[in-house]
């Protein structure tokens, strides 16, 4: 069906539309999927009131989460420990002063409305505080039509670690572990994976007892996440409740062996969840990369385009949720996520390796991606043994989108460039035969080079 046209304001933001055309094909229920309406309590309950199933929370659980400040308080009354801060807006400059020097500065300005990051401001000295807490305000009226600002004690280089949660109507709550979600540039993830290398089987179960204790309090159904931040201590502080299935899902799927979009589906229809929590043990390691339309080299800016070449790694382990195919347009209407490659495997390491031999297999042609980002990110030491943080990869990031292109890229294109080289002159050289006989990189190069191609 046509919801409508390209513009999201004018298709998938319309909520009347989609109920019209839901009931006119006779559907039973809406999943709202992630992003656009899926976090919208007025949509939930629109969908309620037109006699339809909403796949996801009741619409008063995403209210009861959609507001920080008393999510925070919810958190609280459920023993679920917060960051040290307040969970009223913050009434003036004042205010703020006393509150930020009884747990001292660092500290935090964030829009009650808000999530995210927007409307947040980091206040590192006693001078600055003022003037934040005012650009603070304005952000989050702008963006949220409510100028309510909060503060929090500013935790430095923590992970952000979060708790799938299921649950169905009839009172079970379970989790299914946590996901490493610190590999993140302004908000946007780009790789996480399942479990956490920073996550002890006690400690998962620690924060998994918090994440249903704060589900519970918000009267919540179906699948939700917790988001935490993870001290280098190991304490764990709540920070929200995102009230739809998420984009990483696919990798708690992997390691959980259940498929996540089936259960939100037999939650709406009533189903009980027929699991016990002691079921849920992570079966080795899972990890997912972002593929994105965006220009690494550049910013990271959105590049569009039509796809005229498309190749799909495969094999053991490997799963495609793409949206993509060949001769597909590439535009700006959407999110720049073009598809996400996820990969299984018995432990870290291979699963590393793993996703390195299928990105590798991956060809997208026609647009510029981040699968070269990502070859690079996977290389990195830190990133290989783990020890990573919310800031770590904006702190590496010259590094990483300056560095040459991964050795086998190179080599890809050093042989590339040797055959066409040969292939349009006719060339039948020494160093040809012997670059082809040994297949070393150098071996490559001097062969493109002597035909003066770049490699
Ligand atoms: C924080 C924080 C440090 N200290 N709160 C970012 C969006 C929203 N979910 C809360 N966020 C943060 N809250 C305190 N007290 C650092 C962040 C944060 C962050 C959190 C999770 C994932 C990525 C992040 C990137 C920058 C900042």
């Amino acid at each position: 069906m046509c919801i409508g046209p390209p513009p999201s304001s004018q298709s998938y933001l319309l909520g009347d539309r989609l109920i019209e055309v839901a009931q006119r094909t006779g559907a039973q229920a809406i999943h709202p999927g992630y992003g656009f309406l899926s976090e919208r309590a007025w949509f939930a309950r629109a969908v309620r009131e037109a006699g339809l199933v909403f796949v996801g929370p009741p619409a008063e659980a995403i209210e009861a989460m959609g507001s920080k400040t008393d999510a925070r308080q919810l958190a609280i009354r459920a023993g679920v420990p917060v960051v040290p801060g307040t969970t009223e807006a913050l009434r003036d400059a004042d205010e703020a002063m006393a509150i930020a020097e009884s747990f001292g500065f660092p500290v935090l300005l964030k829009a009650a409305a808000g999530g995210g990051g927007k409307g947040m401001r980091v206040v590192r000295e006693r001078h600055e505080l003022a003037a934040a807490l005012g650009s603070a305000q304005r952000e989050a009226k702008n963006a949220f039509g409510d100028d309510a600002v909060y503060i929090e004690k500013y935790l430095d280089g923590p992970r952000h670690v979060e708790i799938q949660v299921l649950a169905d109507m009839h009172g079970t709550v379970l989790h299914l572990g946590e996901r490493e979600c610190s590999l993140q540039r302004r908000h946007q993830k780009m790789v996480e994976e399942a479990p956490s290398p920073a996550v002890s089987p006690a400690l998962r179960a620690r924060m998994g007892e918090t994440a249903v204790a704060a589900a519970r309090a918000a009267g919540y159904v179906n699948a939700g996440t917790c988001e935490f931040l993870l001290d280098r201590d190991g304490s764990f502080y709540f920070l929200e409740m995102n009230t739809r299935i998420q984009v990483e899902h696919p990798v708690t799927e992997l390691v959980m062996g259940l498929d996540l979009v089936q259960w939100q589906l037999r939650i709406a229809a009533g189903e009980r969840l027929p699991f016990e929590q002691k079921s849920f043990e992570p079966r080795g390691w899972a990890i997912e990369c972002r593929i994105t339309s965006e220009d690494p080299g550049n910013g990271f800016l959105p590049s569009t385009g039509r796809i005229t070449h498309l190749h799909l790694p495969s094999g053991p382990g490997v799963r495609w949720d793409g949206g993509i195919e060949d001769g597909s347009e590439v535009g700006l209407h959407y999110d720049p996520m073009l598809a996400k490659l996820i990969v299984h495997a018995p432990t870290r390491a291979l699963a590393i390796a793993r996703m390195e031999r299928a990105l590798r297999e991956l060809v997208i042609d026609g647009v510029e991606t981040s699968r070269g980002f990502h070859l690079r990110l996977l290389a990195h030491p830190d990133v290989r043994s783990g020890d990573i943080s919310i800031q770590w990869l904006e702190a590496h990031l010259a590094e990483l989108t300056s560095a040459p292109p991964h050795e086998e890229t190179v080599r890809l294109a050093a042989i590339a460039a040797a055959l066409a080289a040969q292939h349009d002159r006719g060339l039948t050289s020494d160093t040809a035969h012997a670059a082809r006989r040994d297949g070393t990189l150098e071996g490559w190069r001097a062969v493109a080079r002597r035909e003066g191609l770049r490699t």
